[in-house]
């Protein structure tokens, strides 16, 4: 079995519960056992144009699926949830990354984890913080350190206004 990092995205046709309805799917999938989501955060997006809010939540899963199945299932989902890919970055109804597959490394033509991006980004960093021990570091360093050079730290909250524990 794999414990495995998942991060959801969505900034199209009510962000809040495509992401919400996407963690209902995840926990009900028959091979993926969901044991602990983050809350709800709100952000500003990153890319190009001007694009609406999103929001995003990071869950933690084990499962006996290897990466590039659980990256098919994933990819199911992000259809089934209406998803078209138009432009990179651009906006989306849902978007689900692999983040972390145990301590695996992985870089193959259709997956690359840890998830390039993730340890520059407040709005994957900040929920994924809530699910991780304390001693958990990621390139050598701990989350709160990461966050500290983090460009979009101040463009991210937490739904229920209650300020992220970090
Ligand atoms: N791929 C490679 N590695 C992975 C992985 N670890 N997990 C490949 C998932 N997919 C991975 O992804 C393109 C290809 O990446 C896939 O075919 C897969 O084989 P995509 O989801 O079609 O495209 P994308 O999401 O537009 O590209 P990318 O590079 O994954 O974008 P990011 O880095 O995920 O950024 N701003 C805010 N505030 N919140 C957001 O959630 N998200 C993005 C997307 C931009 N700005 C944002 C947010
Ligand atoms: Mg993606």
């Amino acid at each position: 079995m794999a414990l495995v990092f998942i991060a959801l995205g969505s900034n199209l046709n009510s962000p809040f519960l495509r992401v919400s309805q996407a963690i209902t799917d995840l926990s009900a999938h028959r091979n993926l056992r969901l044991d602990n989501a983050s809350g709800l955060y709100r952000s500003v997006a990153i890319g190009p144009d001007k694009q609406p809010d999103y929001c995003n939540a990071v869950v933690q899963v084990t499962t006996a699926l290897n990466p590039e199945s659980l990256l098919d299932i994933l990819q199911d989902m992000e259809c089934q949830q209406g998803r078209i890919r138009a432009k990179r970055w651009g906006p989306r109804t849902l978007d689900l990354d692999l983040l972390l597959y145990d301590d695996q490394c992985i870089e193959s033509v259709r997956l690359t984890v840890p998830h390039e991006r993730m340890h520059e980004r407040a709005f994957v960093l900040l929920p994924l913080s809530e699910l991780t021990p304390s001693n958990f570091r990621l390139k050598g360093q701990s989350i709160r350190q990461l966050l500290a050079k983090c460009s979009d730290r101040g463009m991210v909250e937490k739904i229920d206004g209650s300020p992220a524990i970090i």
